[in-house]
């Protein structure tokens, strides 16, 4: 039987659940998580197998109506992630319907994918009740002419096997593109650097997360085995600094030590992970940030 391969770009409004859908179709947590919107920057993909199949997902930065130079960067690259793929899955909150939000996306929809085919998902069907789910579909469907619609947990897992089949069915065939044992197709250094902006978006409120990036500045394997990582997360203003220290550093102790944790149940071995925080006011405006989050910094220009 000939092999399939090709691209599918998870898109939808910002917190949606294309990160956890990503993490669920590939087994393994690629691409952060977390309860507050705009956490995903850049485009991450994950590589699945199904039969024949190689599935590549991109992860794609929710789409939103962008203010800031980096709002304006994610947008533009999740934008990209779906037209560059084979097969763009919109996801849709079942619990918040037809928003405007998605109205927005839907408009946008025919220009930015010019005739690739569009499944919808409706995900989070856990927090609603069945009934309202045939309504919900028909009015998204008489919306935009989705080649499927699914309806899923990305958290719990339900409808996600029918989901992946039919995506394995639908690609083009061709050769595999990755090895068979890769599951994410992002630098080892990004994947760390992410880990630990998840820990400090979780922990921290408000405006906070939005205005910090994380990068990692070295990474040394050490002889006995384990990895030395150095991790600088830069922040806008200098009272942001004190907040990301905590009391006597408390606070960057705790995510350090949550990120480091992960970490090592992600490389499978002993990690030493050093945070320094940097006050850099200009970062959101500095080419080289955009670049080592993977985003275009000419696309934050408008
Ligand atoms: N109840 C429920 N929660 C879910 C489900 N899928 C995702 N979530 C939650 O929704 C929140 C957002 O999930 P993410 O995967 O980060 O969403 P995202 O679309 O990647 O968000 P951005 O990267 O900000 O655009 C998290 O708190 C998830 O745990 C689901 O099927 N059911
Ligand atoms: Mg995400």
């Amino acid at each position: 039987m000939a092999t399939r391969c090709g691209f599918v770009a998870l898109i939808g409004e910002p917190n949606a659940g294309k990160s956890t859908l990503l993490n669920r179709m590939v087994g393994a947590k690629v691409s952060i998580v977390t309860h507050k919107v705009q956490t995903t920057r850049a485009r991450i993909r994950g590589v699945a197998i199904e039969g024949e199949s190689q599935i590549v997902f991109v992860d794609t930065p929710g789409l939103f109506r962008p203010r800031r130079r980096l709002d304006r960067a994610m947008v533009a690259a999740a934008w990209g992630g779906a037209a560059d793929a084979d097969i763009v899955v919109l996801l849709v909150e079942a619990h918040r319907g037809l928003t405007e939000g998605v109205r927005a996306i839907l408009d946008a929809l025919g220009e930015r994918t010019s005739g690739r085919k569009v499944a919808l998902a409706i995900n989070k069907i856990d927090r609603v009740k069945s009934e309202s789910l045939l309504a919900l579909t028909q009015q998204l469907n008489a919306a935009w002419p989705f080649a499927g619609t699914f309806m899923i947990s990305a958290e719990k897992g339900y409808g996600v096997d029918d989901l992946r089949a039919w995506l394995a069915r639908e690609l083009p065939e061709g050769p595999w593109l990755y090895p068979e044992d890769q599951i994410a197709d992002l630098p080892l250094r990004m994947i760390a650097a992410e880990m630990t902006r998840e820990k400090l978006t979780l922990r921290l409120h408000q405006e906070l997360p939005y205005q910090l990036t994380v990068e990692t500045e070295s990474w040394q394997e050490r002889k006995d085995g384990s990895v030395r990582i150095d991790q600088v997360i830069y922040v806008a203003r200098d009272g942001h600094k004190g907040i990301v220290l905590g009391k006597g550093g408390e606070t960057v102790k705790a995510i350090s030590q949550a990120s480091r944790a992960e970490l090592e149940a992600f490389l499978d071995r002993k990690v030493h992970l050093f945070l320094q925080v940097k006050v850099r006011p200009g970062w959101l405006d500095e080419a080289e940030r955009y670049s080592e989050m993977g985003l275009d910094f000419r696309d934050g220009n408008a």
